[in-house]
């Protein structure tokens, strides 16, 4: 009898071992999708910074104090955390501005719905002290190359800690044309993987607290990433 049941049963396994199979493979598929983006490593975004300093202690409550503005994003969506190099809209067809509303820009206009909406409030994110010429690098991880890259620094006046960022607020401070795939700096790291590409960046007469936003025209498709980094000049 047993035997005659497991004759009978072993389709339906195969059948069930098979669909296992199909699942697991979509979800590392998925996640390997999901890894393979970017975004300001230099000075680092704030997605990515909060989760370079907090990733590996994302619960540990001196943050709160330490860095708010990152308590506040941690505790908002941990996935937006760990999703770090998913801040990107699709389709967007170089109409920066009329794909995300002014107050949206460090979310890239709620992509993902609520998930990135902590990037956009203004406070005492922590800021990388930079000149009025310094160097922007954004990290690449799936090689996806740009048709550009645009980095704006905020007018001088202009307050991170109280203002909300528009697109007003903004200057434009450096560019690249086109960067094929692969083009840059490799990256051992493995969290990262891919490579990393140097923008030069000038933003004259500015002191104290500043946005750096960075935009990045992905080259595989038309796929482009936004990102608010925080800096200090002087
Ligand atoms: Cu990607």
């Amino acid at each position: 009898m047993s035997v005659l049941a497991g004759r009978r049963l072993s389709p339906l396994a195969r059948a069930v071992a098979a669909v296992a199979a199909a699942v697991m493979f979509m979800m590392v598929f998925s996640a390997g999708t999901a890894s393979a983006h970017g975004s300001t490593i230099d000075p680092p975004s704030r997605n990515y910074g909060c989760w370079e300093r907090w990733g590996h202690d994302f619960q540990n409550p001196e943050m709160a104090t330490e860095d708010p503005m990152c308590w506040q994003a941690w505790q908002h969506d941990t996935n937006a955390m760990w999703q770090w190099n998913g801040v990107y809209r699709e389709g967007v067809g170089g109409d920066h501005e009329g794909a995300i509303p002014d107050g949206q820009l460090c979310s890239a206009g709620r992509t993902g719905g609520d998930r990135y909406a902590a990037l956009d409030v203004p406070g005492e994110w922590h800021a990388t002290p930079v000149a009025n010429e310094f160097t922007v690098t954004v990290h690449d991880q799936a090689l996806h190359g740009a048709d550009y890259y645009r980095v704006y620094v905020t007018k001088q006046g202009f307050d991170p800690t109280t203002d909300e960022l528009g697109w007003g607020d903004l200057e434009l401070a450096g560019q690249t044309g086109v960067v094929p795939p692969g083009e840059g700096t490799p990256s051992d790291d493995p969290a990262l993987g891919g490579v990393s590409v140097s923008i030069d960046v000038e933003a004259p007469g500015r002191t104290g607290r500043h946005i750096v936003y960075m935009i990045w025209q992905a080259s595989h498709f038309d796929q482009t990433f936004y990102g608010c980094s925080d800096v200090v000049f002087g």
